[in-house]
Formats: structure tokens, sequence, C-alpha cells
């Protein structure tokens, strides 16, 4: 199982991925996610100029050892670009490994914890009728966890809408309005609205996307409280981990945290002190299988489940690293599913399973992934931004 070709495949088919492939002299092939929404391309040159010469020659079985070396070895460590690149090395060492064995990758990582995994999806409106309707029709897909986002009076943009990015060969980003007092005027309403139409049972998710500071998101978290969240999320830039102190004294409201980080280091406080209730980490973006096992066997300790990130801007081979990985742990807690397009699904054949709004990651040997490459190459890269926020005034915001 010696490694003798890595190629970095770059698709736009809905959106931009960046594939790791690596492939052994007995002819096994290995899938890994690199994508990095937004900043795609930093990744592709992070491989290829410096990942790929190591790993020719290497064996593959050797997961653990290849993942230190990449980590330890740079000097430089941690960081967004540095783990995912590092992340798409490790799944796609797992999806060798377990072809390999002949087994789907959860059956090598302990086996199947569950029957299937819960996952939720995003409905969002500008006004409560469109709210409601976005529910409705994600009630009919199957989900049986929501997520809630809504337009707030006064404001362009309604956060939480998935968007491709601009497709333009010169897109620049595109600038987005807030302001925090009249989304947290207006929140509570939205959702008391919601519960009265759909009633107490359904699971309601919210994510706030880092745009409040601590005083405002305990205010947040407590005024929410009537209407039971399953969680909030980045209630408030994760760079301050003690911030959350401060919220957890106002607020039972669950919190979940972590889209952004890429290592254990970054939890290790907000977990030892219990400030969080989920960890958001994606496998794509913290060091792979490997890694983030780490980060959810350490939560284990202290009762904090998985939540794992699973936006469209993870492609299907991360995806279905997680749901490997969600399958295997026992604490799960629930993963985020929003659908890919058709051409995605085209370029990456997958066998996953969504039934009863729980998903599978099938019984195909590896992590049931294959990337189509001739498909793939239909859809060169596309310049896209993820876009930011100005505050009435001018000033920069979080978005
Ligand atoms: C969001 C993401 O899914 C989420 O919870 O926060 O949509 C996030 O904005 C994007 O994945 C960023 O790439
Ligand atoms: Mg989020």
């Amino acid at each position: 199982m010696i490694i003798d070709r890595a190629e970095v495949i770059v698709t736009s088919p809905d959106r931009n991925f960046v594939t790791l492939k690596l492939t052994t002299g007995d002819g096994l092939t290995g899938l890994g996610d690199a994508t990095l929404n937004g900043r795609e391309l930093a990744v592709v040159a992070y491989l290829r100029d410096h990942v790929v010469p190591l790993l020719l020659g290497r064996d593959a079985g050797r997961i653990e050892d290849t993942w230190q070396l990449l980590y330890r070895g740079a000097y430089w460590r941690r960081g967004p670009v540095t783990m995912a690149a590092i992340a798409a090395v490790d799944v796609a060492l797992w999806d060798i490994k377990a072809k390999a064995a002949g087994m789907p990758l959860y059956q090598l990582l302990g086996g199947a914890s569950r029957t299937g995994l819960l996952a939720y999806g995003h409905a969002s409106g500008s006004d409560l009728p469109e709210l409601f309707d976005s529910v409705r029709r994600h009630r009919e897909l199957g989900y049986r966890a929501i997520r809630i986002q809504t337009g707030v009076p006064g404001l362009k943009v309604v956060y939480g809408i998935a968007s491709n990015g601009t497709a333009e060969a010169d897109a620049l980003p595109v600038e987005e309005d807030w302001d925090t007092r009249a989304y947290l005027r207006h929140l509570p309403a939205v959702f008391e609205a919601v519960r009265n139409e759909f009633g107490p049972e359904l699971p309601l998710l919210h994510d706030a996307h880092h745009r409040l500071t601590p005083i405002q998101a305990a205010r947040l978290g407590q005024s929410l409280e009537p209407y039971d969240l399953f969680w909030l999320e980045d209630c408030t830039p994760a760079e301050n981990q003690e911030a959350l102190r401060l919220v957890r004294r106002h607020t039972v409201t669950p919190l979940a945290i972590g889209e952004v980080f890429n290592t254990v280091f970054d939890y290790q406080q907000i977990i030892r002190e219990q400030l969080i209730d989920y960890v958001r980490g994606a496998v794509t973006h913290t060091g792979g299988i490997t890694h983030l096992r780490k980060v959810l066997d350490f939560a284990a300790q202290y009762q904090i489940k998985s939540g794992m990130h699973g936006p469209a801007d993870i492609s299907p081979v991360g995806m279905a690293a997680a749901l490997h990985l969600g399958l295997a742990i026992h604490n799960f807690g629930i993963q985020e599913y929003m659908m890919h397009g058709a051409r995605t699904d085209q370029v990456f054949q997958q066998s996953f399973t969504w039934s009863g709004g729980l998903l599978h990651p099938g019984e195909r040997p590896g992590i049931g992934v294959e990337l189509d490459v001739d498909e793939a190459g239909k859809y060169p890269y596309v310049r896209a931004y993820l876009p930011y926020n100005r505050l009435a005034d001018g000033t920069v915001h979080d978005w």
C-alpha cells in the first residue's frame, strides 16, 4: 500500500470543491475533501506545493504517523489552510484503509452506535409566511430538526440562505448590512410564532453567526428559553472563549460552537469548563477523522456531543467522512445536512442514504464516495467569496 499518485482536483459543479485523490501501487484509491469556502486555492497550493511531495512513496496504512508528520513536521502549526489540507490526506488514507479491509469506514472506527444520524436542515424566510413555507418544505423533505433564520425588519438580506457565491470571473465579496439591536428585538417573536405554528416537539436550532457581544448573547439565550431551542450556534465570535462564561451564567439555552475551529487546542477551555453543549467542528476543517475523533472523545468526558458542520460548501466526500464518524462515536448529537445540487451529485457518486430524517453512510467499502473525473473536468474553478457585513455607520462587522 505505497502511495504512488496524489492528485488535487478542483471542480465547481454547483460551487467550488477541492478533492485530494490518492492512489496506491496496488490500485486502491482514496478521496479527501480539502474545500475551504472562499479560500479554495490556498489549500490547493498548500497541498500541491508542500504536502504531495511528502506523500509519494509513503505507506498508505500509516495514518497516525502521516498525520503527525504533516502537523509537527511543518513546524508552523494549525490554521484553516493547513488543517484542511491535513484533513484531506487523513480522510483519503482512511478511505484506502477501509477499502483494503473490505469494510465501510464506520466499521473500522468501532462499528455503528446507532441506526442512523438525526440531521437538521436550514429553513429561512424574509417574513413569517415565507419562513413557515420553508419549514413545511423541509418537513416534506423528511427533516425532523430545523434551523430557523429570518429576515430582520430594516435589513436588506436574510442570513442563512444557501448561496453558491457570485459566479462571475471577477467577483468580489458581497456587502451585507447588520443591526444587532433590531435582530435582538425581532428574534424571540419569530421563535414564538414558529412554536405556535409547529408545536413543541420539533427540534429548532438557530445560528447567530458570531455577531453578538457576550452580554447580547446572554440576553438572546435568555429570551429564547421559552421556545426550547436544540441549540443556539456561534452566539459570539469564537476566538474569545472566556466570553462564554458570561453567557453561561445567564442562560440555559444549549450552545454550539466550533465551525471555524481547526484543532483540539481551540476547544481546550470551552470543553474543560463545559461552556458548550455541541462541538461544531467538521472532519474537513478539523484535521480529518483522526483529529476530530480526539476532540469528540475529549468532549464525551463532559457529556458534550457532536453537531458536525455540514453546509453545502463541505463536499460529499467531507459529508461522507462525517457520517462514518457520527455513526461510530457514542456522543453523536446531530448532523447538519444541506442537500447538494444535482450536478454535484453527478460528479460525486455517493452511497449514503436519507430516510425518516436519518442519514446513514451506506455499506460500500471505504467512505462510499467516488469522483467522476470527466464530470468534474466540465466545471472549472469560479472565483467566489463569502459575504461580509457593515453596520449602518460603515463599520465592518462579523458576518
Ligand atoms: C453556517 C455556514 O452552516 C452553518 O452553520 O454557519 O453556512 C457557514 O457560513 C459556511 O459554511 C461558511 O463557509
Ligand atoms: Mg454556523
